[in-house]
């Protein structure tokens, strides 16, 4: 069975509307919105609302680990917009998010499985998700024979992303799997190599559940994605190889293999 899996979509809707092709299974573990393309400072929610130069600004300061000063300039900039609190901000990213989301799930092949990024709005998804889109979060299904597990979503940071969970509540969602033989999700196992991002020169945030999941149970396959540029795009835990399928915004290609 040939696979293909994508991650970390923010916002390639063209380039997912043929990611399916050639292959017998398709799954995308999220992250589909795109609020700051630390590449391209002109796309993304935060340039359509306070344009390029803003978030460049923005990008520079959060790269240098200076998220108080980015949070500082992103309120005056919401300030001068004439929005005030939380509750306002999202009602203005709402709309933007909801544009966004019905240019990718149109463009999302169908069938496909999915999970939720940290990068993701998943009250937001029942609205989009098309017949084809089997929305899976700490569920096992059956895939001729295999037992495949899903766990999405990402863990509390200090980038505030809207869909970061507590350690204790991600573990829970982990430990409801029991053993499958490949495990989906968007964030790596606390491995360091897996972790670290070498171009934001930091250390993102992965789970140590997932960890101490994959030595106990040993899947065969774990395939990730949130980490954009790793260290290693791969590592074997025991039995497991765990693999990073990449960051689709930035290769535009699916991760494929044969499956059986
Ligand atoms: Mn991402």
């Amino acid at each position: 069975m040939r696979l293909h899996v994508v991650s970390d979509v923010h916002g390639a809707a063209k380039e997912l509307a043929s990611a399916a092709d050639g292959s017998d299974v398709f799954v995308c573990l999220g992250d589909l919105i795109c609020f700051l393309d630390y590449h391209d400072p002109g796309r993304g929610i935060f340039a359509d609302l306070f344009g390029e130069e803003h978030a460049q600004e923005y990008i520079e300061l959060r790269t240098a680990g200076r998220y108080t000063e980015a949070r500082e300039l992103s309120s005056r900039a919401w300030s001068a917009l004439g929005v005030d609190g939380q509750a306002g901000r999202w009602g203005v990213m709402e709309a933007l998010v909801r544009d966004q989301y019905e240019q990718l799930f149109d463009a999302m092949p169908e069938p496909a499985l999915l999970t939720y990024g940290n990068v993701d709005l998943p009250a937001l998804w029942p609205d989009f998700v098309k017949d084809g889109h089997r929305v899976l979060d700490a569920e096992v299904i059956d895939v001729e024979g295999m037992r495949w597990g899903f766990v999405g979503g990402g863990l509390t940071s200090p980038m505030r992303t809207p869909f970061e969970i507590s350690p204790e509540d991600y573990a829970q969602k982990v430990a409801a799997l029991g053993p499958v033989d490949i495990l989906f999700t968007h964030i790596p196992p606390a491995v360091p190599d897996l972790v670290y991002d070498v171009e934001a020169r930091r250390f993102e945030v992965g789970s140590q559940a997932l960890l101490d999941y994959v030595r106990e149970h040993q899947p065969r396959l774990h395939l990730h994605g949130h980490i954009h540029q790793p260290l290693h795009g791969r590592r074997r835990i025991g039995r497991t190889e765990c693999i990073n399928v990449g960051h689709f915004a930035g290769r535009g290609v699916p991760f494929s293999m044969d499956v059986a």
